[in-house]
């Protein structure tokens, strides 16, 4: 069936926190998406080393064929999509943005269990973000499936509230430590992996299919649990709004005063 949208999709945002447009990307465009991010592995990978999880954002790689990015970012049905779910001020891509999720090439590894920036940009103020995580027109990321994917976990409907009782005994030690598989073997690592991901209370797996536009608040919990097995090329956006980019640039600049004050590193959200 080609996508269609419903209220379904305005319902869902709202109460888990995500909604998945489903294949709503051409099959061409895949196509053509693929061909670009078969070479952005092979970039990431020479600049990064083999566990690389990411090349972002995408336009600062002119070895790579722009053309199906911008398509992408263009796309009627997904403009369309975004602006029925969130409004009018939103757009479904942002070029400066857009990056690439890839799958490590050597061994199984996860993210820790986190909610972006709060857990993930050392220097951050958490008080700003503790004021600010149910904002509608902030924090909205993409997830957008080149391949199968099912490596996203998520914890349906914590964008709207703090931590349960029971996160917080699951995880009382902040940052939060995600498992150490260096030493361990490869099947090993990846059963100590999904351990870690599935002692999460209320852990749900996204599994998005190829052409897929997961919409979701990055103030949810979530997790990236990768095993090198299955390969992975997926579109990672912002859903942005002015208020958005300037709520970062604001929150990275203080977060780098921050760190030359010597309280910590800053580092973006990404790896
Ligand atoms: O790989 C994913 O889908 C999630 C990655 C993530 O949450 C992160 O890097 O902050
Ligand atoms: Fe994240």
């Amino acid at each position: 069936m080609p996508f269609a949208f419903s209220e379904q999709h305005i319902e869902e945002y709202h109460r888990l926190g995500y909604t998945v447009f489903r294949g709503i990307l051409p099959a061409s465009l895949v196509a053509d998406l693929r061909r670009s991010t078969d070479r952005a592995r092979e970039v990431a990978r020479e600049a990064r080393g083999g566990q690389v999880q990411r090349l972002q954002p995408v336009g600062a790689y002119e070895q790579l064929d722009q053309q199906p990015f911008r398509d992408y970012s263009q796309l009627p049905a997904l403009a369309d999509a975004v602006h029925q779910t969130l409004g009018d001020g939103y757009r479904h891509s942002n070029l400066d943005v857009l990056g690439i999720l890839l799958e490590p090439a050597d061994a199984p590894w996860c993210t820790p269990w986190h909610r972006d920036w709060r857990d993930n940009m050392a220097g951050l103020d958490l008080h700003r973000w503790e004021a600010d995580f149910r904002q509608p027109e902030l924090f909205n990321q993409v997830n957008c499936a080149l391949y199968e994917d099912g490596s996203t976990w998520v914890v349906p409907g914590s964008h709207q509230r703090h931590d349960l009782p029971k996160e917080i005994e699951r995880f009382p030690e902040r940052p939060i430590a995600g498992p150490d598989t260096a030493q361990m073997e490869a099947a090993q690592a990846e059963r100590t992996c999904w351990e870690y991901v599935t002692s999460m209370p209320g852990a749900q797996q996204l599994v998005l299919g190829a052409g897929d536009y997961c919409l979701y608040r990055n103030s949810l919990w979530h997790i990236g649990n990768y095993v090198p097995y299955r390969k992975r090329a997926t579109l990672h956006d912002t859903a942005d709004t002015a208020a958005f980019a300037d709520w970062r640039q604001e929150q990275m600049a203080a977060a780098t005063k921050q760190h030359e004050a010597g309280a910590g590193v800053a580092v973006p959200p990404t790896r």
